[in-house]
Formats: C-alpha cells, sequence, structure tokens
C-alpha cells in the first residue's frame, strides 16, 4: 500500500510545530518516546470487551496481561483497591461513574464552568447537564477560592445524589474531608475528578482525595504524562450501600456496577493499545524521576505566577498550588480571546478562559489560563519562567504591532530551540 504522505506530513509538521514553541496549555503534556510508541502497536487491532481473565473474544491472553499490569501500577500509585484502565477520556470516565450511581434525573452538585469547573460535572450543553439535574457552587468573588459554605448550603438544599469536586482552571488545593462530611449528613456519593492535578497528587504534593471521596477519576495526559485516555478509581471496594442494583436486580459490589457502567454501559471495546502505553505512564510515575519532575512543576508554576504578579498581573486566588494558573486580564485590556490569538502569534500557545464573575461570554472571556506541566517536561526549571513571563507580557502589550510579534516570535524559537523534543524522532 502506498505511503500516505499526506498525514505523515502534517505528522511532521505537528511535530516541529511542537518542538518550536511554548506550550502552556494547562491540560497538555508531552508523553515519553516509549509511551507514544506504545500507542502505534499491533495491540490496536485486538477486540477485547470484557475484563482481563473474562472476556468476550479470543486471544486476549496478551492484552489481558497488559491491561493487568496497568491496573496493578495504577493501584499501586495511588495505594488503592480499585482501578478501570479503560475510559477512552476523563469525560467518559465520569460519564460511566454517573451511569453505575445515578439514575436519570437524580440532582448533582458540581463547581460552575465559568468558575473554573468542567463541562462533565453538570454543564447544559453536555450530558451530565442533561441527563442528571444540575446544581453549582462557585469560587468566592474576594478571594477566589472555592465556596465552602455555598457547597454545603446547596448541599443542605438540593439533596444531590453526588457531589463533585475537582476542576480545569483553579489552582488550589481541595478540602475533601470538608465536602465528604456533608456528603455524609445529605446522603451523597462524593466523586473527586483529579485529572488536572493527579501527577501531583500521586507523588504526595497535593492532599489525597481517596480517603475521603467514594470515586475518584481522571485523565491520563495531563500531568500524569502518559497516553490521553482515562481512569475510574476506588480506596475501597464496598458493597454499594444505597443498594444499588445491576439490570438483573442483583446486589453488586460497586467496583462490579462501574466495571459494567464502563462496558457495556458506555464503551464498547477497550483500546488495549493505548492501555499498554498507559501501563507503561504507571510505570514511569512510580519512579523518583517522576516525583522529582512533579515537584519542579510545582515550583515552576509558582515562579511563574510571581513573575506575572511582579507585572502587575491578576492572578485568581492570588498564586497556585498546582501546576497551573488563571489570570484575569481585565487590568491589561485585552481580552481571553485576543490574548490567546496573539500569543499564537508568537509560537505560544495558551487557552482563553472564563475567570470567576466573568462579564464576558464563554467565547471572549476576560482571562486566560496557563500551565507548566509541558514546559517542565521540556526541561524548564525555575529561572526561564522569567523569559516565559516576559515574552507574554511583551507579546499582550504589543497586541497590535506585527513586527514585535514576529520579533518574539523568533525570540522564543530560539529558546525553544535548547529544549530538545523526541531528539530520536529525527
Ligand atoms: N479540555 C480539558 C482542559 O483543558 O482542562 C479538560 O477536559
Amino acid at each position: 500500500m502506498q505511503r500516505d504522505t499526506l498525514v505523515f506530513d502534517l505528522i511532521k509538521q505537528e511535530l516541529e510545530r511542537q518542538r518550536r514553541g511554548i506550550e502552556l496549555i494547562a491540560s497538555e503534556n508531552f508523553t515519553s518516546l516509549q509511551v507514544m510508541q506504545a500507542m502505534g502497536n499491533v495491540m490496536t487491532n485486538k477486540y477485547a470487551e470484557g475484563y482481563p481473565g473474562r472476556r468476550y473474544y479470543g486471544g486476549c491472553e496478551i492484552v489481558d496481561q497488559t491491561e493487568q499490569l496497568a491496573i496493578d501500577r495504577l493501584k499501586e500509585i495511588f495505594n488503592i483497591e480499585y482501578a478501570n484502565v479503560q475510559p477512552h477520556s476523563g469525560a467518559q470516565a465520569n460519564a460511566a461513574l454517573m451511569l453505575a450511581i445515578l439514575q436519570p434525573g437524580d440532582a448533582i452538585l458540581g463547581l460552575d464552568l465559568s468558575m473554573g469547573g468542567h463541562l462533565t460535572h453538570g454543564s447544559a450543553v453536555n450530558f451530565s447537564g442533561k441527563l442528571y439535574q444540575p446544581h453549582f457552587y462557585g469560587v468566592k468573588r474576594e478571594d477566589g477560592l472555592v465556596d465552602y459554605e455555598m457547597l454545603e448550603e446547596k448541599a443542605r438544599t438540593v439533596k444531590p445524589k453526588l457531589i463533585i469536586c475537582g476542576a480545569s482552571a483553579y489552582s488550589r488545593d481541595w478540602d475533601y474531608a470538608r465536602i465528604r462530611k456533608v456528603a455524609d449528613e445529605v446522603g451523597a456519593f462524593v466523586m473527586a475528578d483529579i485529572a488536572h492535578p493527579a501527577g501531583l497528587i500521586a507523588k504526595g504534593l497535593l492532599s489525597s482525595p481517596f480517603e475521603h471521596c467514594h470515586f475518584v477519576t481522571s485523565t491520563t495526559h495531563k500531568t500524569l504524562r502518559g497516553p490521553r485516555g482515562g481512569v475510574i478509581m476506588m480506596k475501597k471496594d464496598w458493597e454499594n450501600p444505597f443498594g444499588l442494583k445491576d439490570v438483573k436486580g442483583n446486589l453488586r459490589l460497586m467496583s462490579n456496577l462501574i466495571d459494567m457502567a464502563v462496558f457495556p454501559g458506555t464503551q464498547g471495546g477497550p483500546l488495549e493499545h493505548v492501555i499498554a502505553a498507559k501501563a507503561i505512564a504507571f510505570g514511569e510515575i512510580l519512579t523518583d524521576e517522576f516525583l522529582t519532575y512533579q515537584q519542579q512543576v510545582q515550583k515552576n508554576a509558582q515562579a511563574m505566577a510571581q513573575a506575572f504578579t511582579n507585572r502587575g498581573y491578576q492572578i485568581i486566588s492570588g498564586g497556585t498550588d498546582n501546576h497551573l494558573m488563571l489570570i484575569d486580564l481585565r487590568n491589561k485590556n485585552i481580552s481571553g480571546k485576543k490574548a490567546e490569538q496573539v500569543l499564537g502569534h508568537a509560537d505560544i500557545t495558551a487557552n482563553k478562559n472564563m475567570v470567576p464573575y466573568d462579564d464576558k461570554s464563554a467565547f471572549v472571556t476576560s482571562g486566560i489560563r496557563f500551565g507548566v506541566a509541558a514546559i517542565t517536561t521540556r526541561g524548564m526549571m525555575e529561572d526561564h519562567m522569567e523569559f516565559v513571563v516576559n515574552a507574554i507580557d511583551t507579546t499582550l502589550m504589543s497586541a497590535d504591532d506585527e513586527n514585535k510579534l514576529k520579533e518574539i516570535k523568533k525570540q522564543v524559537n530560539e529558546f525553544m530551540s535548547q529544549f530538545v523534543l523526541y531528539p530520536e524522532m529525527g
């Protein structure tokens, strides 16, 4: 068969784009070469509906081993009893978990998307807001921190079946114990979606949700630095306390209900090539090298936040505990949309983001979100944050000066050439 040079040329162009730019999208990272290689392997050819040792297809004896390895390593990382590594994404993980424990129309309570939450935590345009009855808590106007009092008040009023914590644009740690307390009071489950800070939690650099939350979901490709995908985890398996039953009416272990909600509930065949890559990534996370990486992520985020603050930028909540920060650009007289666009001209990639109590729409926004997981993987240290922030500041302050933007882009490309990405790929 003729090689599809059209597509392979585009892949090569994407490699060059990633190499020359400063990648600040908080949900992105660069996998190791072995993680990436494992995603392009013969396991993509294999159907394996079911779980290791109990499949609906023959010939699964090898993929059973990679999937079991992924499960065992993930359990070791977080010191937990149960893990499902099949969800194709974080959204799929959340969909399956909700299918396992909720009935259509049940009330759920999550952080408002416009305050840093996530689409799958009850947004009206998402399955979570269409199938269930969504309610929201927010962050406080005065300090940008999660409004736990509001959360408690809402929980007592709407009596949700599920309280969701976790966010996609929140730079602070969570008080999981406090959320569990009110959940117990109103008879709700608690789910933590740790897609963003999972890598920091894995290495003990942020509070662990596992002691307090019934369920924990995550993606595998952000701070965990694995392939794109999702997982569902539980510290302890238990016979479900709300008397949830399977379709035949049998009381089940919670792990059975979750497994069944992933397959056959929301997915068909698992992506065993991606699961092999997850197994490799989880092996990497278990190393001391990964601890050093996560410590550097935290240091870089704090150095970046400080450099922005020094230049008069308003960081929501005043700083960061994790890998990201959300900046309100209103005092800089530029919208998030425009900021994202001009930064793109300078080969700096980030995304516009609503800030709490935003007066602009989600398409325009007053904010921009920056994360350091990817640039830390490239090899940047605290000292490099000054260059990065200076390049961003100069770009935003010269948004309509094409020549200046070209000059910054050149400087960015030169700067990035010292942080070699995938040298093995030529
Ligand atoms: N799109 C991801 C993010 O950027 O945070 C969340 O799904």
